[in-house]
């Protein structure tokens, strides 16, 4: 199903005085909201093809019904999300869970929805019906020479697959570790892990990146061959430029100082790209702002003002995607959810007057530091966010105009109450 640009007018007809006034008088106490509005509008995040269906734990999954049952349906979930918000202007895919079996088509599809292919994921952390071989003990970190290489070839098949869609990025996360000591040479694991990265490097198209990303626990308890930025940024240096390191936020131990780690990646040209979730004790791939608000502000404070200094593009320099998976809530709302909260922490981010930051952290004024950066946090910036949307042609409430227009009540109808989206 799709929604027309006629009913998201009328959906905002009846909220456009009330939606003007707000805008406003926000705009009034702003020193340039015209150029943040622009740079809103202009940062465009990435959909994981598995966030569309209801994601589960290890003890069960309550399927939300009318999930997408092809590759085709996962991409009108997206172009559904970006019509309403206007931000979801792009898709990541997972492979083999979604592997295309007419590119031309789903790039049409796609070009249609105004949706581009973000990075490819690959997937060596499962076992697939046929495989020859099984990386329970791990993939390119194994000590087995035939399992290194399967993981090998299935990356560059993604790589070919993403060429096919005219993606320009490949993140790999390896589940490799080991749930015990004395189960694995770290140094080893390590240097297999390496070989293998640099045999998949050697193949990337010129104008690709490679994103690799860390993650400390789960599904290993005792080490992770790539488990913290450190390793990560190990790892890119040694491939060469192409290669970064991909920060996503639950992949960190409780209390780690996000901020700090891109802050200091980005400094070093090393940061490629993010995953937003929210979490309160490990990778919970909640709604992104549910649980730590001041902690998304806090990021993208170092973000825009890293990526200023190195004057990158913030749209177009970094790939940002949402990661997460819900077990209780209707996805596509869930997603609508993350859209918003990340164009707020964005968009206070963007209104941090960085002269005063500076002055103050010259002149050690604490104080007046924390002044500065609580004074846009606790900025009411949501009319802000509905006028790029609405500038944009979406909607002024995307989540109330899912609900009027009953999205997963003709999706079920449409689907079925029982379809479970491939890779769930
Ligand atoms: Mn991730």
């Amino acid at each position: 199903m799709r929604i027309e640009k006629s009913a998201i007018d009328h959906h905002n007809q009846p909220l456009l005085t009330d939606h003007m006034h707000r805008w406003d008088s926000l705009a009034t106490t702003l020193a340039h909201p015209e150029s943040v509005i622009q740079k809103l509008a202009d940062f465009q995040v990435a959909i994981p093809s598995w966030a569309l269906g209801t994601g589960g734990t290890r003890f069960g999954r309550f399927g939300s019904g009318g999930e997408p049952r092809s590759l085709e349906e996962k991409i009108d979930d997206v172009g559904l999300l970006h019509a309403l918000s206007r931000t979801a202007g792009a898709i990541s895919l997972h492979i083999p869970w979604d592997i295309p079996s007419d590119p031309q088509g789903i790039r049409a599809r796609a070009a249609e929805l105004g949706l581009r292919f973000d990075a490819m994921n690959s997937n060596t952390f499962q076992d697939q019906p046929r495989q020859a071989f099984s990386y329970k003990f791990g993939s390119l970190q194994n000590e087995d020479s035939r399992i290194r290489r399967q993981a090998i070839a299935h990356n560059l098949e993604v790589i070919e697959a993403g060429v096919s869609l005219g993606s320009k990025a490949l993140t790999v996360w390896l589940s490799d570790g080991s749930c015990f000591p004395g189960q694995l040479n770290f140094r080893k694991a390590f240097q297999h892990t390496l070989d293998g990265l640099r045999e998949i490097y050697q193949s990337l198209p010129t104008d690709w990146k490679m994103f690799v990303e860390y993650k400390p626990f789960e599904p290993n308890f005792y080490s992770t061959t790539v488990g913290d930025w450190g390793q990560s940024l190990l790892y890119v240096t040694k491939l060469g430029p192409q290669a970064y390191s991909l920060v996503d936020l639950g992949h960190h131990l409780p209390n780690t100082n996000i901020e700090q780690i891109v802050a200091l990646l980005l400094m070093e040209g090393r940061l490629g790209g993010f995953h937003f979730n929210d979490s309160k004790y490990g990778d919970d791939d909640l709604t992104v702002g549910s649980i730590k608000p001041y902690q998304l502000f806090l990021i993208f404070n170092e973000l825009v003002e890293g990526m200023d200094t190195r004057s990158m593009h913030h749209g177009n320099d970094l790939a940002w995607m949402i990661d997460a998976s819900h077990n209780v809530k209707d996805p596509l709302e869930d997603l609508l959810q993350s859209l918003e909260a990340i164009q707020i922490a964005y968009a206070q981010a963007l209104i941090v007057d960085r002269t005063q930051l500076a002055a103050a952290q010259q002149a050690n004024d604490v104080s007046a530091a924390q002044e500065v950066l609580q004074n846009a946090f606790r900025s009411d910036l949501r009319p802000m966010v509905a006028e790029v949307r609405r500038r944009q042609g979406g909607a002024l409430q995307p989540m109330g105009l899912y609900r009027a227009q009953k999205v997963r009540e003709r999706l079920i109808q449409e689907r079925g109450s029982t379809t479970t989206s491939t890779g769930l």
